[in-house]
């Protein structure tokens, strides 16, 4: 089919073909996206929506932002992949920036949030061994009930939830699994002279925007550092100026020992990840030990030196912040008009969620996506009945002003 004729294909189209051809790994709200820019998406028949999921958090810099795409188009006409085989000059200046944007000695570059997930737990395990002293193969990870931290199979393996691990077994050994936003649980989990580390997300976001009391991180924190255990804050989704602040951890001025980011680091042009850390626990992998044919390659170090310093330039972890505040207090005056509906409105800085009063196994927030689609707003339940709204960081007031009256005008009539 040629291109012309692509672009007068109905959304049926589009969708027939996925049905037909691609794996059937996720069940889409029936919009075929064509275009973005900023807080907005397009669909093929040229239907504008304010985008609520923001990619899963990857595009906080907004869909398509002039300076990431140019700084990518121009680095792809340069170089875009050596290997880590040999040097090149985009590595090095960016190791330098990103360590020093985040106060870490070193960073490790990955692609994908899981994959710096893994490398977070396999450099906790080197340190265990080679520095700790844990005896070789007993090295334990602690995680806590409800994570996600992705799709492979030593992430599924510290799953609560089925819909993640059923069926896919056998599963990683030597994971220990706790109650969230539990400090007791935690420190008796301590107890254990094998843990190496305890990862974490400082808001878990699959869960549903689950946000911990104020005094969590900060005990977690004390507690990993008494048992000498490395804490490991997983800000792949809250990171970034997602929740109000560069990192989440900034709110409770809690310093993780590894620090896992993802998404957002290229502000969704293309899988950039990172895992920063200390020389003493980023040494303890030594040449040979781990790698990644992209990890660290040229065109997704300019990516992200841009992405950083597009976040930092146009103070969005402020906007973030700011505009979270106007969409919970709108959205607490809608609960208050739908209590029937709207059970709790919870998140912070714009890693918000509505969660609804859904007595139909998940379908009444599913028809109430449909219903925000149809009106131009784009947003996707988690867990059946958890709603998660959170637009791109660079939201105006104005159009923060119309994404709320859409929702408001679709729960008062739903
Ligand atoms: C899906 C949501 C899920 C993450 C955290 C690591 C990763 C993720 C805190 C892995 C990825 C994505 C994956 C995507 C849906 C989305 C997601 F919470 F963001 F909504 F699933 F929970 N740590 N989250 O959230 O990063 O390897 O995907 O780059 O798998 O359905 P990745």
């Amino acid at each position: 089919m040629n291109t012309s004729a692509i672009s007068v294909a109905t959304s049926a189209h589009f969708i027939a073909l996925e049905e037909r051809y691609n794996a059937r790994n996720y069940h889409p709200i029936p919009v075929v996206l064509e275009r973005g820019q900023g807080v907005y998406v397009w669909d093929v028949e040229g239907k504008q929506y304010f985008d609520f999921l923001s990619a899963y958090s990857a595009v906080n810099q907004g869909h398509c932002h002039p300076r990431i795409v140019r700084a990518l188009i121009e680095q792809a006409q340069k170089l875009t992949l050596t290997s880590r085989a040999f040097y090149n000059n985009l590595l090095g200046p960016y190791a330098e920036f990103i360590t020093r944007f985040f106060g870490y000695d070193r960073v490790l570059p990955m692609n994908t949030g899981v994959e710096a997930g893994e490398t977070a737990v396999k450099l906790a395990r080197h340190w265990a061994y080679r520095v700790k002293g844990v005896p070789e193969n007993q090295a334990k990870m602690i995680f806590v009930q409800g994570n996600f931290w992705g799709r492979t199979l030593a992430a599924i393996s510290s799953s609560t939830d089925p819909l993640s691990y059923r069926d896919f077994g056998p599963f990683m050994p030597g994971y220990i699994i706790i109650p969230y936003d539990d400090l007791a649980a935690l420190e008796e989990a301590l107890q254990d002279p094998t843990v190496a580390g305890f990862m974490l997300e400082p808001i878990q976001g699959e869960a549903g925007v689950v946000v911990p009391n104020d005094n969590y991180l900060p005990g977690v924190r004390a507690l990993c550092t008494r048992y000498n255990v490395l804490m490991i804050a997983d800000e792949v989704q809250t990171g970034l100026g997602r929740t109000g602040r560069m990192l989440c951890c900034d709110h409770f001025g809690v310093r993780p020992d590894i620090l896992v980011l993802g998404k957002a680091l290229s502000g969704g042009v293309l899988p950039v990840s990172a895992v920063l850390s200390s020389n003493e626990i980023m040494l303890t992998i030594k040449p040979g030990e781990h790698g990644s044919t992209f990890g660290g390659n040229p065109l997704a170090c300019a990516v992200a030196m841009e992405a950083l310093q597009v976040l930092r330039d146009e103070r969005l972890a402020e906007n973030a912040e700011r505009q979270g505040r106007v969409f919970r207090q709108r959205m607490s005056v809608l609960r208050e008009r739908r209590p029937d509906l709207i059970l709790t409105v919870r998140g912070k800085g714009l890693l918000n969620a509505l969660v609804i009063n859904d007595t139909s196994d998940g379908q009444m927030a599913w028809n109430l996506c449909l219903k925000l689609a149809e009106n131009g707003l784009l947003a996707k339940p988690t867990h059946g009945n958890i709603i998660r709204l959170a637009p791109p960081l660079v939201i105006t007031d104005d159009e923060m002003d119309a994404a709320c009256s859409i929702i408001e005008s679709v729960v008062l009539t739903f």
